[in-house]
């Protein structure tokens, strides 16, 4: 920052006087004094101000109309930044970039150290976090709950290739976008007994309770319409301190209570796949999902006064199981405190829930213990005992359930050890289960919700995902905006669908050669990042050729590193054929307990070592594993690529939303045929998108049938050189067995099917080439691309939702 003494206060604007006096007077410090951080919070806080009085017209609004309104329960949002965000939605960008630049502080400078809030594991957190932000473009009434974890994702840091999982600390500065609601307080209780009187009134009396409290952040919908409200759940001991304790010397033991509070909210679970077992997950889950529950019921009885309207004015949607207890919750405030009878307390749950399914991994889909769900929570698994039994009545009414059926829907799994199915729950409290693309929606039916779906067959219904292009296009590309604005006009601002204007200028030369600037200038940038962060330096008029997202193997990074190693041998070995420069791009966090996708990272980075300082390859193959993947970082990567790589064995990605906002911003999308891959080829056509490998279909039956790898894998010389390679240490001449398990698994089981989709991978990375070298008609694919995926915006998905499931529009 620089000295300021100079600037006369006379020439500022009155806004850049506010930012000031926000510093002096709630930071506490004067310009001279103030740091980075003073300036990131003095801009915060002036603009929440100005937030605040929309916020409130926007909650009055909704009460004067008695509308309906939408809540979105989810143990997961990943809002990233929210600087950009705001300031973009609300038109203020370049007025506030003038004030700060007139107090000698650069706009670009202090949004970049605004903490990166990932209280996310990936896919479904990002989307809860596009969906807040286009209920409020939409004007619905809407409400997030969710955790106000001290602790998010976790940091990643590579060492010596190896990830490394440090603490993520996005509340050491203080969060200057949240409110405390010391009075919006819940008590939560666990474990202890029911007991029950004669007059039939039941009673909980828990063994221990914390208290939840609100933190709420405003959610500014495009051109600052509405303002909604992010509400997320701290813990507190109601006794912070025991006295008799501390007097005694227990200074430790007397805060034990607190301590056992704060636990609840410490960490995001880090994993996106097994299902934690853990006890403390289970307590997260009911913390947030009671003082949700008890939120919605309170300002329902306070606007409507009868407790039955419920589903006329408040729909609450499921985002996955992790909030399914919240049914069993509603039905003991039902119940318990409102006296409604069984019958009329399950109507109004089901009619006031939606369930969504975010994945088929059977190891993602939620049981607890039978034993650990009725210690902690007697009451509701009475109610579940209670629903189950209604359920099944009602199952062996129908002539198509047989026993085996009947026991597929029990919210009840009595294989082995007894426990409690979270997604049956879910289902039969819901008058809406729906998937997030087509593909994974008919899965749906057809594989875990099978018979529950015979049952209810008008329930399951599909929603594909979106991704805002507020953040996805405007906020993340200001270049390409520019240009899209330039050559079409604003209205693709207010609606994505508008950027089917596009098309035509895909055959216009001094367009495209326009659109090809703006993708270098984001290429150079993204080089000149990794080049500060990493060292490595890159052509940025290489093919960038990416993949980010979670590391699973589903996701097949280990077919993309592996096609990697081929490519790179057959450079090596035919050093004079007229290659296409390529970068290959990765990013990603692995959970901390999931060994082969550590094995895998450890693998990308051995790669990249290798073939970096190979001098033979030249400039024509360069790797590189940038760490601690996180929205910021995608934000920065998908403006700056060329192809997008969405390879996973299909039928196991339920959607994916990076595939959507790599091609919003211009990159042609190497992919299968899974989850919204179909779609986007559908509304992309044929001709922009380069599909290969097994259908869902072809994999089932393969898994079914006897498929071999190793055969596969013998059977194809690139493969099993490559496989090979890497086997034999030739990427870990410091440890050569490092590999040999992870190759093993693909010659003796291959789950995920890399051996079977290689030869067609290989094959559509060539067929890539061979498009890359016509550089006209590329570009005319990456323009098409832009045009025709504004059906992909959150906004599109959220009318959906608002009309079909919540009635709400
Ligand atoms: C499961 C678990 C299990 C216990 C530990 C913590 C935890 C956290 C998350 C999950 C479920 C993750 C499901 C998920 O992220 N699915 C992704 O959802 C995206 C949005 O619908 C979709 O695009 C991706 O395809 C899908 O993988």
């Amino acid at each position: 920052m620089t000295d300021n003494d100079t600037t006369p206060a006379i020439d500022r604007s009155p806004l850049a006087g506010r930012i000031v006096d926000t510093l002096i007077h709630r930071i506490g410090k004067d310009e001279r004094a103030a740091r980075k951080h003073d300036w990131l919070a003095a801009t915060i806080l002036t603009l929440r101000d100005e937030i605040i009085d929309k916020w409130m017209a926007s909650t009055r609004q909704a009460h004067a109309a008695g509308a309906k309104r939408v809540y979105y329960l989810s143990l997961e949002f990943l809002i990233g930044r929210l600087l950009r965000d705001a300031l973009s939605n609300l038109g203020r960008n370049a007025e506030v970039a003038e004030a700060l630049a007139s107090l000698g502080v650069d706009l670009a400078e202090i949004e970049e150290i605004e903490p990166d809030a990932a209280l996310g594991n990936g896919g479904l957190g990002r989307l809860a976090a596009c969906f807040m932000e286009s209920m409020a473009t939409l004007e619905l009434p809407a409400y997030g709950y969710g955790i106000r974890y001290v602790n998010g994702m976790f940091r990643q840091r590579i060492d010596d290739g190896w990830q490394v999982e440090l603490p993520e600390t996005w509340l050491a500065h203080g969060n200057p976008w949240e409110f405390e609601r010391r009075e919006s307080a819940y008590f939560i209780g666990f474990g202890g007994e029911v007991t029950g009187n004669e007059a039939g009134h039941v009673h909980w009396k828990p063994a221990e309770a914390v208290e939840a409290v609100a933190y709420d952040t405003p959610v500014v919908g495009w051109r600052g319409k509405r303002v909604n409200t992010l509400r997320l759940w701290s813990a507190r001991a109601f006794d912070p301190i025991r006295l008799d304790a501390f007097n005694a010397g227990d200074h430790i033991g007397a805060l034990a209570g607190q301590a056992r509070a704060e636990s609840l909210v410490r960490v995001l679970y880090p994993s996106d796949s097994s299902s934690a077992g853990q006890e403390l997950r289970l307590r997260q889950e009911y913390f947030f999902s009671s003082a949700s529950i008890q939120d919605i019921v309170r300002r329902h009885v306070q606007y409507f006064g009868d407790i039955r309207t419920l589903p006329d004015k408040a729909a609450i949607q499921l985002n996955d199981t992790h909030p399914a207890v919240s049914v069993a919750e509603l039905m003991r405030l039902l119940i318990d405190h409102h006296d409604l009878p069984f019958e009329e307390a399950w109507e109004v749950t089901r009619r006031t829930f939606g369930y969504t399914n975010h994945t088929l991994l059977p190891e993602a889909l939620e049981s607890w213990p039978l034993p650990l769900f009725e210690r902690l929570l007697p009451r509701h698994m009475q109610l579940i005992y209670a629903i189950n039994g209604r359920v099944l009545r009602e199952a062996r009414k129908s002539p198509s359930m047989g026993d085996h059926s009947v026991a597929a829907i029990s919210l009840i799994d009595e294989n082995g050890e007894r426990r409690v199915r979270m997604a049956n729950l879910a289902f039969v409290a819901s008058h809406s289960v729906n998937g997030v693309a087509a593909l994974h929606t008919e899965l749906m039916k057809q594989t875990v919700f099978a018979d529950l779906h015979r049952l209810y067959p008008e329930r399951i219904n599909n929603k594909t995902n979106g991704i805002t292009p507020r953040r996805w296009l405007m906020g993340c590309n200001p270049a390409l905006t520019a240009l899209i604005r330039d050559a079409i006009g604003p209205a693709f601002c207010d609606d994505a669908a508008e950027l089917r204007s596009l098309d035509s200028f895909a055959d216009d030369a001094s367009f495209r050669e326009r659109f090809a600037e703006v993708k270098r200038s984001n290429k150079v940038g993204l080089s000149n990042f990794i080049r500060e962060s990493t060292g490595l330096r890159l052509d940025p008029d290489a093919l960038f050729d990416v993949q980010i997202k979670r590391v699973h193997e589903y996701k097949r990074q280990l077919l993309n590193i592996i096609e990697t190693v081929a490519l790179y041998d057959q450079i090596r070995s035919h050093p004079e054929k007229d290659w296409t420069p390529r970068v290959k791009l990765f990013a990603g966090k692995a959970a901390s307990s999931y060994h082969n996708a550590k094995m895998i990272i450890k693998l990308a980075n051995d790669v990249a070592k290798r073939i970096n300082s190979d001098p033979s390859v030249g400039g024509l193959l360069k790797v590189a594993f940038i760490s601690n993947y996180n929205v910021s970082l995608a934000e920065r990567i998908i403006p700056a690529a060329d192809l997008s790589e969405q390879i996973s064995t299909a039928g196991m990605e339920a959607s994916g939303t990076g595939n959507m906002k790599f091609a919003l911003n211009g990159a042609l999308t190497i992919g299968t045929l899974d989850g919204a891959n179909i779609e986007i080829k559908d509304h992309v056509g044929d001709e922009n998108i380069v599909i290969f490998g097994l259908t869902a279909d072809e994999v089932a039956a393969k898994r079914a049938g006897d498929y071999r790898p190793r055969e596969i894998i013998e059977g194809s010389r690139e493969l099993s050189q490559a496989v090979n390679a890497i086997a034999s240490g030739v990427f870990s001449p410091d440890d050569p067995d490092r590999y040999r398990d992870l190759m093993n698994g693909l010659y003796d089981r291959d789950w995920f099917m890399v051996a079977a989709d290689f030869d067609g991978y290989a094959a559509a990375q060539r067929s890539v080439d061979a498009r890359w070298a016509d550089r006209s008609n590329w570009q005319a694919s990456a323009v098409r691309n832009v045009a025709r995926v504004g059906w992909f915006s959150s906004d599109r998905t959220i009318g959906e939702y608002a009309r079909e499931i919540w009635g709400a529009m």
